[in-house]
This record gives C-alpha cells, structure tokens and sequence, in this order.
C-alpha cells in the first residue's frame, strides 16, 4: 500500500440489509426478502402513507417485533471493533433496525432513518425514540399535538437527510478503502457512493454472498456472508495495513526494511 500521513487515511463502509440477515432480520428483495410478500408501493411510500396509515403501521409494527427479537451478529460486532481501532472509520448504513447501535457502533451515517424512531407528521417536534413492541396503538399519534405519528424512515421518493448525505458523500470521496457490504446496490444515493469512492481512487470491496450490478466494477469480491467473511477481511486488514490505523502496538511489515 501507498504510504501517506496518517491523517490521510481512511476507511468508508457502506451496509445494508443483507449484514443483518445473519441476525434473522429479512432483507428487502431476493427470495426470503420483505418484498416477496409486499410491494414496496404499497407500504414504503408517502402516497401509500396518506392512504392507508393503519395499513403501513401494522407492517412496521411487526416488523419493530420482528427486529427486537434480533441481536447483532459477528459483523456487526466487527464493524464496532473498527470503530475502535481505526484512526478514520466512517459507517454509512442504509440499514433502519439499529443493529449497529446494538453492537456498539457511535458513530454511524444513517441514510434511511431508524426504525425505533417516531416523527409527528405535522412535525411539532423533533422524532423521539419509541421501542414500544407491540405499539399500543395503532396508528399512533404525536404526544405533541396530536397528529399522526409516522416512522422516521426514508421512504421511495422522500430526500434523504440532508447532513447524513454529505456525510456519506464525503467519506466516499475521501476514503481510502471503501467495504460494501450486503447491499444489492439497487436504490440510490446509496448505491452511487462506491461508484464515487472509486472515482476518487478507492479500492472498493464487496463482501456479498449474490451477485449485485456493483461486482463487475469493485476491485475486490468477496462471495461469502458477512458473519464469516469481515472478520476474517479484518484480521487481515489489521495485519497487513498498520500505517492509518492507531494500533496499540504496530504491526511489522515483512516487505519494509527494519
Ligand atoms: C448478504 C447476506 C449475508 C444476503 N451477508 N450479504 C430510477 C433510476 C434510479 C433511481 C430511481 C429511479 N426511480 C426512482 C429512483 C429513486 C429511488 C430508487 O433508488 N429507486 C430504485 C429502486 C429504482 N430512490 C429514492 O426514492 C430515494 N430518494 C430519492 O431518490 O430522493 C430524491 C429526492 C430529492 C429531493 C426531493 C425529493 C426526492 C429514497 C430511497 C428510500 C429507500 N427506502 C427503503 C425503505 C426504508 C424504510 C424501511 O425499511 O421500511 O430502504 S427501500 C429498502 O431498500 C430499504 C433499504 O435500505 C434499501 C436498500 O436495500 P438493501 O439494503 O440493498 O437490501 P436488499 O434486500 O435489496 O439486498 C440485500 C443484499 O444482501 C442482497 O444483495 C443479498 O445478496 C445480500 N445478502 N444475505 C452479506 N449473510
Ligand atoms: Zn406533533
């Protein structure tokens, strides 16, 4: 590797669905995903929203039921670890079911919201926290005025948050690095940033057990679940790449001259 200050370097992660399925929660598409069952018209958009609120909530609730019930698995716990030992790690997620959280990732790029977040429709207030499973009712209103409560989620045709975006944009464009991980790389902007990383001269890695549209053009494929594949990218990772990374103690590298 390219030898550059310290401050240089960095790493970008973007995840989505497919690193928490090891944890037992569905992904969108695909043959198990949420999708087969619904269409995302119908329950991920405003338009489906103004339609039917009590529809759309009873799916989100399950679906808080389904994700409570989950725990962060050796991926997850991985990308934490990395927090950790990392001098410039930025986790972007596409991911709403704060399994990262979970597992002790703070400092997290969240592009489509948060599952366990309520926002008042006429937006009285900022959103709040809720992990009330089951919801006791449903749909559930703002305890500020009133007005319907909806999930503080991005839905299809809604912007992203404006500072999460630039966040993502600006790790892709300065990371050194940049780890996809379970993502079929369909839905933008998301999909976008390992395409930007690698204008800007990142290697990009995909850690995916299925092909996505990005595979043809990242540097690296790794076709394995993420459970097994990024710890074992890591170890790897932290043997090989000390320079950027604030190791307690540094790794040697065989091929410098002592
Ligand atoms: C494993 C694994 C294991 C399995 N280990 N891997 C035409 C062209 C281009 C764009 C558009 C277009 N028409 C419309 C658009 C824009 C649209 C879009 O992208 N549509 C495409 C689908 C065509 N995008 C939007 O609308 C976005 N907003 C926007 O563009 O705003 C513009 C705007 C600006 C200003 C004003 C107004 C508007 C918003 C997108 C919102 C997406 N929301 C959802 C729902 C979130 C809430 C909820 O959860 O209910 O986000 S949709 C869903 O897809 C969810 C996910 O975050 C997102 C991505 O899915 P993800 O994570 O990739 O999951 P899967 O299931 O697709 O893939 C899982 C992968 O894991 C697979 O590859 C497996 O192989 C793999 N896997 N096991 C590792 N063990
Ligand atoms: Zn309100």
């Amino acid at each position: 590797m390219q030898s550059l200050p310290h401050h240089n370097r960095s790493l970008a992660v973007l995840t989505g669905a497919g690193i928490s399925a090891e944890s037992g929660v569905p992904t969108f598409r695909g043959p198990t995903g949420l999708w087969r069952n619904y269409h995302p018209e119908e329950l991920a958009t405003p338009h489906a929203f103004r339609r039917d609120p009590e529809l759309v909530w009873a799916w989100y609730d399950w679906r808080r039921g389904l994700v409570g019930a989950c725990r962060p698995n050796a991926a997850h716990h991985t990308l934490a670890d990395m927090e950790q030992h990392s001098a410039c790690l930025t986790l972007i997620t596409q991911n709403v079911d704060g399994l990262h959280q979970l597992a002790g990732s703070s400092q997290l790029v969240e592009l489509h919201g948060n599952l366990w977040r309520l926002r008042c429709t006429r937006g009285c207030r900022p959103p709040w926290e809720d992990r009330a499973v089951p919801l006791p009712a449903i749909p559930p209103r703002c305890p500020g005025c009133g007005a319907l409560a909806r999930p503080d989620v991005v839905w299809f045709g809604e912007p992203l948050p404006a500072a999460a975006l630039e966040a993502a944009w600006s790790a892709a464009r300065r990371c050194q690095v940049m780890l996809v991980i379970g993502t079929s790389a369909l839905v933008q902007p998301p999909a976008s940033l390992p395409l930007l990383a690698m204008e800007h001269g990142a290697r990009v890695v995909e850690i995916n057990p299925d092909p996505t549209p990005l595979s043809e053009r990242v540097d690296e494929v790794i076709r394995q679940p993420a459970a097994a594949a990024l710890p074992a990218w890591w170890r790897k990772y932290r043997r090989t790449t000390d320079p950027g990374l604030s190791w307690a103690k540094p790794a040697v590298r065989p091929e410098e001259p002592a």
